[in-house]
């Protein structure tokens, strides 16, 4: 490997939309970690940045969803995936978020950069506009009929039934969500980023000089170069966002993959602002980086950059951010992009919509304490060359097979016969065997093997590589059988025990990586320092006579019945989405307080209820209100018999304009809640209140 002066490395910048689950950890985050930690453990100088993205209209569909601001939307979830960062050991010399000022500031300029250097292309075209709300619409707030599919609830820039990806000018009939009336075309003005121009540059750049990346991602970026690249908008007519920093720009903002990668400069710029206040509690001390600048992190040649994401943002990293960087002038480019499949949870997407996910602070709060075990769990079954599925069984049998059997079983065995026959010292190395010398020989070659593989990203290899030193130090003492040995010949005893303890303190350094908890609790039964990568397997690091604390279980069996709770949970996730569908109608535009007073809401009690001749649907209702006896046709027959309903208290509008529905005078409607099947049931006061009190 290259030795690079130091490394930049980042993980994709989660959308603060929502809370982060098992998928984000195992595609991004965890192999980010390990990379970084074990960069750290050898001494080099390393950043590991990461941060929320804010900005992004998802984010404003959440807020007007909710009837908050965007704002409020990206605080909550910025803290919460913090947090969950926090709590599983993710080791960030930064955790920013795009709305922090430096940030604005970095963007600004460099899109004004770009700007003033000639790099963009102005250009005027059609967009959809809500005449109404007077505001241009992105694509995800138009709403019609799917031209392929017929689905009448498509997006414009994706239908949902079909899978198509639109553009909203396909949708026929479109409908702007914000208003529900007809968008019309109206004029307007971006900046565009011209990829085509650099498409040479970039054929050379990827497909010549970058022929080791990951073929999944390599095999990406070939086939978006064949296709031919296109200019594209850096732009959004938005009001939330970096403003467009220029003149004519006004209700601009910077498209949010424009601004979420320089996020990355920013939180770096950000570091060494105030390093102090940015240690989070999972580093360790003395800590890097080292260097003293965040431009030598960015802009010097002999920084390695790297940048760990999901499948989904690989153009984003190698071709468009590239570009900008190139076309910026004075940034080195990324190294390697090595991008993960996706994560699938029990055969099936995993599905924010669809609450089909293992949530981290969800799994926290039900295996407290085993956020190693996810780790584990997760990299072991990493999809690092295509999708990969997660399953509890899965993750119970690493636990129990893997974790238990092999790491804590080993550790655990040494400690106790320590303790037993010798008082919890380490005793001294007499005569060494050619078995001993093996040991060292192997554990010198697993400790080279894990080099390779975590310097290649290949981390699932490198996890079974660390394992097998435990696999190694248990096969010892099976051979060895010390147990057996101590009566005749408690001086071999000694050596074998000597061993294996040097065995468990060098697994200590090469587990950390990957699971950087229990490192530490063995660490702190072999009452142990760190032991740095380069003395891991080289040099014997306890000392003869060096007291061991108590022997403490790594890790505990995981039993049926806490599997068995996860599968019926998720399942029965499973039913209730097919009951209720997620919620496909969006929130409609916002009424005054005074037209909802306008409604004369009042409970009331069904007197008599009978069928309307030759119809389906409709019963016909009296209904004492309070203040009347009156007519009601109402059209629930399909959900409830006459005869069962007679007495029911209900929810009545009473001042709705007579309607005669087959020949009756039907006078108000009776509120009901429809299910996403179309199902209907009544609303009713949840205490007997008399007739005729008023709903407000
Ligand atoms: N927020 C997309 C995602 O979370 C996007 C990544 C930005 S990285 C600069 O998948
Ligand atoms: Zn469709």
């Amino acid at each position: 490997m290259k030795n690079y002066k130091r490394y930049t490395v980042t993980s994709a910048l989660p959308y603060a939309n929502g809370p982060i689950h098992i998928g984000h950890l195992a595609g991004v985050y965890v192999p980010a970690d390990i990379y970084c930690r074990y960069l750290r453990l050898r001494g080099r100088d390393v950043i590991f940045i990461g941060g929320s993205d804010e900005h992004g209209v998802p984010i404003t569909i959440k807020a007007r969803t909710e009837g908050v601001s965007p704002q409020q939307i990206v605080d909550r979830y910025h803290e919460m995936i913090k947090k969950s960062f926090e709590n599983f050991g993710i080791s960030f010399d930064i955790y920013s978020r795009t709305t922090h000022k430096i940030h604005y500031d970095t963007a600004s300029e460099f899109f004004k950069k770009l700007h003033d250097k000639g790099d963009f292309i102005e250009k005027i075209t059609e967009q959809y506009y809500d005449e109404e709300v007077k505001q241009f619409l992105a694509d995800r707030y138009i709403t019609g009929i799917c031209p392929y599919c017929g689905n009448e609830n498509a997006y414009g820039d994706q239908c949902e039934k079909c899978g198509t990806s639109l553009s909203a000018t396909d949708l026929i009939n479109p409908k702007s969500t914000l208003s529900g009336s007809k968008p019309v075309r109206k004029e307007t003005k971006h900046w565009f980023l011209p990829l085509d121009n650099y498409e040479h540059w970039l054929r050379q750049w990827i497909l010549e000089e970058h022929k080791e990346w990951k073929t999944n991602v390599y095999g990406q970026c070939k086939s978006w170069l064949d296709q031919g690249l296109q200019p594209r908008a850096v732009s959004r007519d938005l009001d939330w966002g970096v403003p467009v920093p220029l003149h004519d720009a006004e209700g601009k903002v910077l498209y949010v993959w424009f601004d979420a990668p320089i996020g990355y400069i920013s939180a770096t710029k950000e570091l060494f602002e105030n390093p102090k206040s940015q240690i989070p509690p999972c580093l360790p001390a003395g800590r890097n980086p080292k260097s003293d600048n965040w431009e030598l992190y960015w802009k010097d040649k002999e920084t390695r950059l790297v940048h760990f994401i999901g499948k989904d943002n690989i153009v984003f990293h190698c071709i468009i951010f590239p570009t900008m960087l190139k076309a910026e002038g004075s940034y080195i480019l990324p190294d390697n992009v090595p991008a993960n499949e996706f994560l699938n949870l029990e055969g099936d997407k995993i599905s924010t919509s669809r609450n089909w996910a293992v949530w981290l602070h969800e799994y926290l709060a039900e295996f407290p304490g085993k956020q190693d075990v996810l780790r584990y769990a997760l990299t072991a079954n990493a999809p690092e060359t295509k999708d990969n599925d997660f399953t509890w069984a899965d993750f119970q049998a690493r636990n129990n097979n893997e974790l238990v059997a092999i790491l804590g079983n080993f550790v655990n065995r040494a400690m106790v016969l320590t303790h037993k026959y010798f008082n919890g010292e380490v005793p001294e190395l007499r005569e060494e065997t050619s078995y001993e010398k093996l040991i060292y020989e192997e554990s010198n070659k697993i400790k080279k093997n894990i080099e390779h593989s975590l310097e290649n990203y290949r981390f699932r290899e490198a996890l079974k590589e660390a394992m097998d030193l435990a696999r190694l130090g248990n096969k010892y003492l099976a051979d060895t059988e010390p147990w057996k040995v101590f009566e005749r010949d408690p001086e071999r005893v000694k050596t074998i025990l000597n061993v294996a303890l040097q065995i468990s303190a060098n697994l200590s350094t090469l587990i950390e990586p990957f699971l950087p908890f229990t490192a530490e609790k063995l660490r702190n039964i072999l009452n142990i320092d760190k032991i740095s990568w380069e003395q891991a397997a080289e040099v014997n690091p306890l000392k003869e006579g060096h007291l061991l604390n108590k022997p403490e279980l790594l890790f505990n069996k995981i039993e049926d019945e806490a599997i068995k709770t996860q599968i019926d949970k998720l399942f029965a996730t499973k039913k209730t989405n097919e009951l209720v569908g997620a919620i496909s109608n969006p929130q409609k535009p916002d009424v005054s307080y005074e037209d909802f007073s306008k409604m004369d809401i009042r409970v009331g009690v069904i007197l008599t209820a009978e069928k309307v001749a030759k119809t389906k649907k409709l019963l016909k209702l009296t209904i004492d209100t309070g203040i009347d006896k009156r007519t009601v046709v109402s059209g629930i027959a399909e959900y409830y018999k006459p005869e069962e309903i007679i007495g029911k208290r209900v929810v009545i509008l009473v001042n709705l304009q007579p309607r005669e529905i087959k020949g009756i005078k039907s006078q108000g409607m009776i509120l009901m809640a429809e299910n996403a099947d179309g199902s209907l049931c009544f609303v009713s006061p949840e205490k007997d209140f008399r007739n005729g009190s008023e709903i407000k």
